[in-house]
């Protein structure tokens, strides 16, 4: 117990703290706000800046400063008559979407209220021959999509609906020397292809597939010298790394391999200390995305006061436990 009390107040005092209160009335305003810049730019990914944003309540402990009956109705508009889900209402579907409101409902214990089938079977017709997935209608494959229909399908518990087999054979193709994963076959390693890839086989119980230390160690050379991670070599840190990086770490259970002291501070480092919100980087501006991923770091670093997120499913652990375990 006084280790524990020690290390709160090293945080607090020594790195500076989560202003999560702020972060939490950031998120609140950001959600509200329907016509200023950011909110503009945001109109086609509302359904995924929801995600973004929820999660980011849930893991603050604050989900319920949410009205849900405003939400849930909201995310059903989103559907489009062939089961997947668009961006904002009238937008046309795409996996990426999809995924977002299975999150958002998953968030509110809301799934039943989805017509499974229907959602399952627009996923598992975006599979293609060799295993890939389409992310929509107009076939652009990339191991995003693969990760999304897999980590869609699982917690919707229709995995039967694809070839797991084939999905997990094209992920291994898109594997790279360096122990790495790229988009497509052949593609450069990147830590958010990573994150999808190894995600995928942590959710089928593929991961005898990565060479753990390979990747372990090209991942934790990510860390630069002020804490943060980079996406890739050579490359400047940014804070969504803290989440597609460490999540990658901790699924193959390498993340003792960096300094997690020094990622804290570089995360807390990011914070708009007086609005709230979490920036890419020291003294840029905030966006709802970096937030969310600040936040989800610092919950894989055990930060205190932030609930713990699973680094396959992206979900706060509760809500992974309720939908797997039961309540
Ligand atoms: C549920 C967490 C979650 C994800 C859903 C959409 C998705 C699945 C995964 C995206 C994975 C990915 C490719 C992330 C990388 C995003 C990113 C910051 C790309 C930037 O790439 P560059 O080349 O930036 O612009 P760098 O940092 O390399 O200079
Ligand atoms: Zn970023």
């Amino acid at each position: 117990n006084s280790l524990l009390a020690g290390n709160f107040v090293f945080y607090c005092i020594e790195m500076g703290e989560l202003k999560a209160e702020k972060h939490v009335k950031y998120i609140l305003t950001v959600e509200k706000k329907k016509d200023d810049f950011e909110s503009v730019v945001m109109e086609h990914l509302r359904l995924n800046g929801a995600y973004w944003g929820l999660t980011t309540l849930d893991l603050l402990g604050k989900l319920n400063a949410v009205d849900q009956d405003e939400v849930i109705p909201w995310v059903m508009q989103c559907q489009h008559e062939s089961g997947g889900f668009g961006g904002n209402i009238g937008h046309d579907p795409h996996l990426l979407y999809t995924l977002s409101a299975i999150q958002v409902l998953a968030l509110f214990d809301k799934i039943e209220i989805l017509d499974i089938d229907k959602v399952s079977n627009y996923i598992a017709r975006l599979q293609n021959e060799d295993g890939s997935f389409a992310g929509d209608i107009w076939g652009e494959i990339d191991t995003r999509f693969s990760y999304i229909a897999i980590c869609s399908l699982a917690l919707l518990k229709r995995l039967d609906k694809i070839d797991v087999d084939k999905a997990v054979k094209y992920i291994v193709s898109c594997k790279n020397l360096d122990g790495g994963f790229g988009s497509t076959p052949g593609g450069e390693s990147h830590s958010g292809q990573i994150f999808c890839c190894v995600g995928a086989l942590a959710i089928t119980g593929s991961l005898h597939h990565v060479d753990k230390d390979l990747l372990g160690w090209w991942l934790c050379e990510r860390q630069v010298k002020s804490g943060g991670l980079n996406g890739r070599p050579e490359k400047l840190p940014d804070v969504c790394y803290s989440w597609w990086v460490l999540s990658s770490l901790i699924m193959i259970d390498r993340v003792h391999w960096i300094d997690k002291e020094k990622l804290i501070k570089f995360i807390l480092d990011c914070q708009d200390t007086e609005n709230g919100g979490i920036s890419d980087r020291p003294d840029d501006a905030v966006d709802i995305f970096h937030t969310y991923f600040g936040v989800a770091g610092l919950s894989l670093l055990e930060y205190p006061g932030v609930k713990a997120i699973d680094p396959a499913y992206a979900l706060p652990v509760d809500v992974v436990n309720r939908i797997f375990i039961g309540k």
